[in-house]
């Protein structure tokens, strides 16, 4: 079968997977934030703001920040490069790349404190921390297959108990884990290997086989641990696309959790991906009979809870249908962010509704992009579903409804418009052959969402 992204030069990711990994990986060891729970944005956005009134203070007196895009910027990113790392170990960074000792008189220690100020994980009021899209799916093949798997979190253990508690799957999560490592029981945390050595000696992997536990992290520093242990690491990057580059050391890089291909590690394939099949007709030549052949040409992946996402449709880029020919009727993302928060960035397929004027043209099935486009390289992300039927006008401000019932790949880059359309045209085919051979069962407990 030919791989989803066969046709995009995609970034260059590194997939240099070692003769080592390619030998039966014997355990795989997970990071904790930003690779199975979303806490990264939320300490981000937390970081950012203490930071930004530390450095407003300094320049004013008014609350407002009068920051240049630039400092915000830098700023943004300071915060990101710090990803990764014991609290402390960031914090010093973060003083360090933005010299907020010189510029607002404020040590690693107190900035640290400040920032847990805010950051009180477990207590009523936070936002419940969310799964990465695919982490509990991961973790419940690896345990139904029986292969050992440890959690080696730079997290300290008093703060795993208040994250956990305050995550979406409770503590549920660390239930899958034959050993739990965090980052007051070593003593240098990531990118120092000890971790990785600690997590892979509990699960009574000898050093000699390093190279055959497999390591998920989400950040540089944590793949640098991890190779630096002897492992093989998979990265799948919290931080934006311009610094996968950062990502090099990395065995494989995903786009998310829902990519992994396990085999290639020598581990058991997941069950749930399903090929959609098409019936090609070739005439022989010379000859009036037609014969058949069947050939699979691609494959998605049912979600395990089907996600509603309803607003009005708004203005997009204005390329779609004067660009590609393919016009996508945009959702706000802001209105909608906790519910795409679940989704990973990719291409999608369900049905879409309109529930204005268009109301009578029925229940239409749709392929839609979620994402950042990476062909445009948008800086801001954007829902953009194709509804796969011909509308007479545009429909600017009616409100839509879109169930998001399958993911079909990672989105990726093109070398021209032709290849980006092609893929579209392509990922709409999956879903009518998907809807048309009946392959996607469950939608009878939406049963009341088809009714206009
Ligand atoms: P924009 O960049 O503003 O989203 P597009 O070129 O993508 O513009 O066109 C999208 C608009 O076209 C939608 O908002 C909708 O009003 C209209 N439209 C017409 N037919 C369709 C369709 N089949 N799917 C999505 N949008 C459509
Ligand atoms: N844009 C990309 O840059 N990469 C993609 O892989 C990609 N896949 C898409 C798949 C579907 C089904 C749709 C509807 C759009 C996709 N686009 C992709 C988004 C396209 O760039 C977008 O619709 C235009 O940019 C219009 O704003
Ligand atoms: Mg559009």
């Amino acid at each position: 079968m030919p791989s989803s992204t066969s046709n995009d030069d995609d970034e260059g990711e590194a997939k240099n997977v070692s003769a080592a990994a390619a030998a039966k990986t014997r355990c795989v060891i997970f990071d904790l934030d930003g690779t199975l729970i979303n806490t990264e944005a939320i300490v981000d956005d937390v970081v950012v703001s203490v930071v930004t009134r530390l450095l407003t203070k300094k320049k004013s007196s008014s609350s407002n920040s009068n920051l240049s895009d630039d400092v915000q910027r830098e700023i943004f990113d300071a915060a990101e490069d710090a990803r990764g790392q014991r609290p402390l170990d960031a914090s010093m960074e973060l003083c360090a790349a933005l010299k907020l000792e010189k510029r607002a008189g404020v040590d690693p220690k107190t900035l640290l404190e400040m920032c847990s100020d805010t950051l009180r994980w477990g207590e009523e009021g936070m936002d419940a921390i969310p799964d990465m899209p695919g982490a509990m799916r991961l973790l419940r093949f690896l345990k139904e297959k029986k292969v050992p798997t440890a959690l080696a979190t730079s997290t300290s253990k008093e703060e795993l108990r208040k994250k956990m508690k305050n995550s979406e799957t409770g503590k549920t999560m660390l239930d899958y884990f034959d050993a739990i490592c965090c980052g007051d029981e070593v003593k240098k945390g990531k990118p120092d290997p000890e971790i990785f050595h600690l997590a892979r000696e509990r699960l009574g992997v000898k050093r000699q086989d390093a190279g055959r536990c497999l390591v998920f992290e989400d950040t540089p520093h944590g793949v640098s641990a991890a190779k630096a242990a002897g492992c093989c690491c998979v990265a799948v990057p919290s931080l934006r696309r311009e610094k996968f580059d950062m990502y090099k050391g990395a065995d494989r890089v995903y786009h998310s959790l829902l990519d992994v291909e396990l085999e290639d590690f020598g581990l058991p394939k997941f069950e749930d991906w399903r090929d959609v099949e098409t019936v090609e007709f070739i005439a022989d030549e010379g000859d009036e009979r037609i014969s058949t052949t069947t050939r699979k040409y691609e494959r998605f992946l049912k979600l395990e809870r089907f996600l509603e996402l309803t607003g009005p449709v708004i203005r997009g880029f204005g390329r779609g249908s004067k660009m590609l020919g393919i016009p996508t009727a945009n959702l706000d993302v802001v209105p909608l962010k906790q519910q795409i928060d679940k989704l990973a960035p990719g291409i999608y397929f369900g049905f879409a509704k309109l529930l204005g004027p268009n109301k009578s043209t029925g229940v239409h099935r749709t392929v839609m992009s979620i994402g950042y486009n990476p062909f445009f390289n948008d800086k801001r992300k954007s829902i953009e579903p194709w509804l796969l039927h011909t509308f007479d006008e545009d429909f600017y401000d009616e409100t839509l409804s879109v169930l998001v019932v399958a993911y079909v790949r990672a989105e990726c880059n093109f070398t021209t418009v032709d290849n980006l359309i092609e893929r579209i045209k392509k990922d709409a085919r999956v879903c009518e052959e998907a809807f048309d051979l009946g392959l996607v069962d469950g939608l009878d407990e939406w049963k009341d969402w088809f009714v206009l």
